[in-house]
């Protein structure tokens, strides 16, 4: 086993205004980000879509395992394959009769429904698996731990990166999502987990008109201990 190497990481402690500034710019610009289905089908630098990546990568991940593989599609044969299976998924989901009533009365004011053009104007798709396990050098399996957690946490950073440069994306989760690991020639430990179009906005696209939760509905502080009582 090699021995765990650390090293001094000190982050500068920053004065409470200049926290304050950087915290509120941060939150400014990461309300500003919206889920976009109409994207512009212009080319976007693969260099950017690589940021993206390199920056979900950098996500905690437990026993810093990192248990993600980002599969990066422009190719128009292997989109337009997406979008096809893609789209007999989501008919079984919005036409097949066992959706229940109520979920497609919640979907039902965004204006949604089984076509999935996007997935082929867009020009990235980035297919984000899950890795089950790791496999070592010797190809035997190692275990992975908190796998959802994991690339839940690097797909929320991988969302800011593309927000950050000034793209957009959504994810879009089919399911069942295994057309992805035949289209994409994935081996079984690694499991669909989500797909992200990615582009520019189109300049028709629109959003439907959501309000966020305030702070007050989703937060409590210092909530008492039943012992304390
Ligand atoms: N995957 C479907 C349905 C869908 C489900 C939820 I929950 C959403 O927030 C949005 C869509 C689709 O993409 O249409």
């Amino acid at each position: 086993m090699p021995e765990p190497r650390f090293f001094a990481h000190r982050p500068p402690r920053l004065t409470k205004a200049e926290m304050l500034r950087r915290g509120r710019e941060f939150y400014e610009q990461m309300n500003e980000r919206r889920s976009v289905r109409h994207f512009a089908p212009d080319p976007v630098p693969r260099e950017l879509i690589e940021l993206a990546i390199v920056t979900a990568s950098t996500a905690p991940s437990a026993a810093h395992r990192q248990p993600w593989c980002f599969v990066a599609v422009s190719e128009p044969a292997t989109k337009r394959a997406i979008r096809l299976a893609a789209e007999a998924e989501e008919r079984k989901f919005y036409e097949g009769g066992s959706t229940p009533a109520e979920w497609l009365e919640a979907l039902a004011p965004l204006g949604m429904n089984w076509k999935k053009t996007y997935l082929e104007i867009a020009p990235w798709l980035v297919a984000v698996f899950a890795e089950e396990h790791a496999v070592a050098a010797d190809g035997h399996p190692l275990p992975n731990y908190h796998v959802e957690e994991s690339v839940g946490i690097a797909c929320g950073f991988f969302v800011a990166a593309i927000h950050q440069m000034g793209l957009v994306t959504l994810p879009h989760t089919p399911r069942p999502m295994y057309f992805l690991s035949e289209i994409l020639g994935r081996p079984p430990h690694q499991k669909p987990y989500v797909l992200f179009p990615v582009g520019y906005a189109a300049p028709e696209a629109q959003v439907p008109n959501l309000e966020r939760k305030t702070l007050a509905q989703v937060s409590l502080w210092d909530p008492v201990h039943p012992a304390a009582k």
